[in-house]
């Protein structure tokens, strides 16, 4: 198996945030310990690989300094590559993501697509490791006043398909690029779901597709009347792995998400129905 997968299953991306604040864990795994214990424990529950983080991306976050995300980042990525995990960095700072390739990481998620550091394409090309560019307005201190669409879809995949072509123009390879169409970022609840709905829009792009939508605000108000209180961040795994499901049956490339567990259950009983179903037909 290459080191995205051979395309026969959707894989699962574990969170590993190293954030003193992200709405989806607040900040349970801040000790690099905590994380490196918390990152073995999603391998243990099925993780594919493993997505280190230290810088919070939740609505209205202000961004921790570069020298304050490597401290976070790198000692947690060098010691879960060293126990053979595949891991990626999600940064959207050049010279966080080199660091943590020389530290081990083997991808690199970017929230900003290339957007917030001029030198990040170029890096990712140089270095020759898959890039997850996600579609991304701004920084999360105002990105929800760009939560702006007349057509969500059409507007989501345009923008990709721009993030596509400078991220190929840069040298990244199209077999290491993988899109994602960035769920709660700039986007209003109905937008997630409008864009739920058409994952093989983004499919469209032609290339692998990665979908977050793990314990996100919208997935806080699934079921509930406007008046009720949303279901806490940590209360959203049920509803995650249903996600994980719509997502898996649209083909996509990868989930990820915070509870490993929840989602890879769901994932096999995707995987066992649709394997019954092929010996049904070649019966
Ligand atoms: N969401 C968050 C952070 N990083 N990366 C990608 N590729 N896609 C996402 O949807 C995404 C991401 C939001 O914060 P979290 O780490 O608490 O989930």
């Amino acid at each position: 198996m290459t080191l995205l997968g051979d395309g026969t299953r959707t894989l699962v991306m574990g969170v590993v945030n190293v954030t003193p604040d992200s709405f989806s864990d607040g900040g349970a795994w801040f000790e690099p310990d905590a994380a490196v214990t918390h990152g073995r424990r999603l391998l243990a529950d099925g993780a594919d690989l493993l997505d280190v983080g230290g810088e919070s991306t939740r609505p209205g976050a202000q961004r921790p300094s570069t020298d304050e995300e490597l401290a976070r980042v790198l000692p947690v990525v060098a010691e879960l590559a060293r126990s053979g995990a595949v891991v990626s960095v999600d940064t959207m700072r050049a010279e966080v993501a080199a660091a943590a390739i020389d530290a081990g990481a083997a991808l690199v998620n970017d929230v900003s697509g290339g957007l917030a550091d001029p030198d990040m394409l170029a890096l990712v090309a140089a270095r020759g490791v898959p890039y997850i560019a996600m579609h991304w307005r701004g920084h999360s201190a105002d990105m929800q006043r760009r939560a702006a669409y007349d057509d969500v879809v059409a507007e989501v995949c345009c923008e990709l398909a721009q993030r596509r072509d400078a991220a190929l123009a840069a040298g990244i390879e199209a077999e290491r690029l993988v899109l994602d169409p960035g769920l709660g970022f700039a986007k209003l609840f109905e937008h997630n779901w409008v864009l739920l709905a058409n994952l093989a829009a983004l499919q469209g792009l032609g290339q692998r597709v990665l979908v977050g939508a793990s314990r996100k605000a919208f997935l806080g108000r699934v079921g509930r009347p406007d008046g009720v209180e949303p279901r806490p961040a940590l209360e959203r795994d049920a509803a995650t792995a249903a996600t994980s499901v719509l997502a898996a049956q649209a083909g996509v490339w990868g989930v990820r998400v915070h509870d490993v567990r929840s989602t890879r259950d769901a994932l096999d009983v995707l995987e066992a129905q649709q394997a019954a179903g092929r010996r049904a037909a070649g019966s």
